[in-house]
């Protein structure tokens, strides 16, 4: 498609990857669902655009540029010509504009929207700073700082039209659980009382704790492992090289190493398990999602500046849940991001599951009712583009 075929609506989105799978995470959810639900063409520039294959493989068929129905994922290189911009233009995570790109802007009789997309926080300064705008100091071009967030006044979450209602549906129905566990596979579920807990996470000091408890705990349990940071720390508890499609069983526990999925197997899989451990940024928000009782390992920063995330994060939902089921999800959340022992808050935790999965339903709707992310960013670009 030459730019002079493109539809009216065109939007770009920048992406760098700093490490990690978050951020283009979260800016292919993002495009999809300003394709999907809003009838935008987005072109997507990645740097490293086989980062892509993790969490999308079909986007690796036919790369340069790959397009999936209106979105085009585009390898970004500073150096190569630049189209003319599109009506707006996202900065995800402070990448920088590519110099050629950003002359563009400033030279545009109708110059676009800028958006600088920021990383996810609950803390309480969100508010106050979502959407304000910033200056270009030569042309006075606004940049608008768009901020994630959990409370009323923030960009809020992603979450697709229909997507809640998908989820209730796929957990009011065995057999789709189970033909999850057979695309991955792994055994059906035999033992009804079998916790099957999904793990993704850094390194973590406390993981060994929550392998000897849930080993000598007397329920079965089962520990789905997508490949990742933490199966070294698993292979040593183990002792032995676990590999992907690993299964081995120590005391009571049985842990699946699984190969990284796609997003929407990922999603699959945190709806399917009774309990999920889940890190960063995307996959907390798609826990959330989930409903199911989850621990969040915030991702690790200096002079554990992590540990007040997650502090906002806690304040925020636990006055709504029962004393035990805050008591327990805290816990566990705290000693899992401190890297203690997690074998006094386990117990506690899976006790007060139900409770807290119930909250979680609650907080949810809560939550959605501030509009999802990808309708508040079109919202505000009609807002200021009309
Ligand atoms: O990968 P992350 O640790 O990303 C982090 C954080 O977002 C952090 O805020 C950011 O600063 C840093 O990257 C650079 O965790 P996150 O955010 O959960 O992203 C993981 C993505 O990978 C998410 O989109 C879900 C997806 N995923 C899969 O698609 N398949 C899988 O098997 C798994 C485990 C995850």
């Amino acid at each position: 498609m030459t730019s002079a075929s493109l539809p009216n609506r065109v939007w770009d989105i920048f992406c760098r990857l700093v490490d990690n799978f978050g951020d283009i995470g979260v800016c292919w959810r993002l495009a999809r669902q300003l394709a999907g639900e809003h009838g935008i063409f987005v072109r997507l520039w990645v740097d490293h655009p086989e980062s892509m294959a993790a969490i999308a493989p079909e986007s690796v068929i036919g790369l340069n540029p790959f397009r999936d129905g209106t979105v085009e994922l585009i390898p970004w290189r500073d150096a190569a010509p630049m189209p003319i911009p599109g009506e707006l233009v996202i900065e995800a995570f402070a990448c920088e504009l590519p110099a050629g790109f950003l002359a563009g802007m400033l030279q545009s009789k109708n110059p676009p929207l800028w958006i600088n997309l920021e990383y996810l926080s609950a803390e309480d300064w969100v508010e106050g700073c979502h959407l304000l705008p910033s200056p270009h100091p030569a042309s006075g071009l606004a940049k608008h700082f768009f901020f994630p967030g959990f409370a009323p006044h923030t960009g809020g979450l992603l979450c697709e039209h229909g997507l809640i209602q998908m989820r209730k549906a796929f957990q009011a129905e065995a057999s789709a659980c189970e033909a999850v566990w057979k695309t991955l596979g792994v055994e059906p579920v035999s033992d009804l009382e079998e916790t099957r807990i999904s793990l993704f996470c850094y390194e973590n000091g406390a993981v060994r704790s929550l392998l000897d408890s849930l080993a000598q705990d007397g329920r079965s349990s089962r520990l789905l492992v997508p490949e990742g940071r933490i199966v070294p720390a698993l292979s040593d508890w183990c002792g032995e090289k676990l590999q992907r499609g690993a299964c081995i069983r120590r005391g009571n526990l049985t842990i699946n190493v699984l190969p990284f999925v796609s997003q929407s197997m990922y999603d699959r899989l945190l709806w399917a398990c009774d309990i999920n451990f889940v890190r960063g940024e995307d996959s907390l928000v798609r826990a959330l999602w989930a409903g199911r009782p989850f621990v969040w390992h915030a991702y690790v920063q200096q002079d554990d500046l992590h540990l007040i995330k997650l502090e906002a994060l806690l304040e925020r939902f636990l006055g709504s849940m029962p004393l035990k089921a805050a008591a327990a999800f805290g816990g566990m959340a705290r000693a899992w991001n401190r890297q203690e022992t997690v074998s006094t808050w386990l117990p506690a935790f899976r006790a007060q599951a139900v409770a807290i999965g119930a909250a979680l339903e609650d907080w949810q709707e809560q939550i959605r009712l501030s509009g999802d992310l990808a309708t508040n960013l079109v919202s505000f670009c009609k807002s200021k583009l009309k």
